[in-house]
């Protein structure tokens, strides 16, 4: 009796102490549960005679809403000037300079997407911090629209990166992308991995038009008549080396071309990035 007493005792003391143990384990470590950081968001509002945004961004990722409140698509570009460039001397540069190589020399870039007359935009940089200047070349003869913003480090934590659903890779000179891509909205995590600064055209081919005849139309170098045998869907701008963001976009199903059109100034006479066979097909599916 004595004996399974002690083992009955025995029993129920052991599993007290497995849950005791169980609920200071659980008191010492509690569960994880990281609390996402919220990211930052600005709003960078264009019309077809302004560029206003917020003077201070923090540094870091940073969601930037592009809304387009004009009558014609505006795309502005996001430019870091460099270590002490000042702003004053880039738009000088700009102004003296024709050809823009000087002045490209000043800055890092960014990117940017375009968003057509009434919409809005979606994208994600990784402000290092630094001036920056936010630059919409229009499509007339106005004076370019601008804005000058700094970015400032904070102290709190980062927040997580956006969640790509589509890898896309500018190097020299090709795009790495995946063949094929779902219709919806996706996220794209765009990244300079080349040595010289790239560019993004996405261009929505007509029915029973070929990425054979966009390019042979192109390398024409002939004006064309009459409306293009494709649709822009999408713009990134001229990123520099070395720097990636995110933008997300919905495509419509179909065939598409991918393009850089941008010079090689390596080359002379420079050579576009498109001759050097910087063209990518890609097919977007239901
Ligand atoms: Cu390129």
């Amino acid at each position: 009796m004595i004996g399974k007493r002690w083992m009955a005792t025995g029993w129920r003391l052991a599993a007290a102490a497995l849950l005791m143990g169980a609920l200071a384990a659980c008191n010492a470590t509690p569960t994880p549960t990281p609390t996402p950081v919220p990211m930052p968001a600005v709003t960078v509002e264009i019309s077809d005679s302004a560029l206003t945004m917020p003077a201070d961004v923090p540094a870091g990722l940073v969601a930037v809403t592009l809304k387009n409140s004009g009558q014609a698509p505006h795309g502005p570009i996001f430019a870091r000037l460099n270590d002490g460039v000042t702003q004053e001397q880039f738009m000088e540069t700009m102004q003296t300079d024709e050809s823009g190589t000087a002045a490209l020399a000043l800055v890092s870039l960014l990117g940017g997407a375009q968003a057509q007359p009434g919409a809005s935009q979606q994208m994600v940089f990784d402000f290092k911090p630094g001036a920056y200047i936010a630059i919409d070349m229009g499509e007339g003869a106005g004076p370019p629209l601008m804005a000058n913003f700094t970015a400032t480090a904070g102290s709190g934590p980062a927040p997580a990166e956006p969640a790509a659903t589509v890898n896309a890779e500018l190097i020299d000179f090709q795009f790495t992308l995946p063949d094929q891509i779902k219709t919806g909205a996706q996220t794209w995590k765009i990244a300079n991995k080349g040595g010289q600064w790239h560019e993004m055209g996405i261009f929505k081919l007509n029915e029973g038009v070929t990425v054979d005849d966009v390019m042979a139309m192109m390398m024409s170098g002939e004006e064309s008549q009459g409306p293009p045998p494709f649709e822009t869907m999408a713009f990134w701008a001229p990123m520099s080396q070395g720097e990636h963001a995110w933008l997300t976009m919905d495509l419509p199903p179909g065939t598409y071309t991918v393009l850089c059109f941008l010079p090689d100034f390596s080359s002379t006479p420079p050579m576009s990035h498109l001759q050097h066979g910087m063209v990518r097909t890609l097919t977007v599916t239901e």
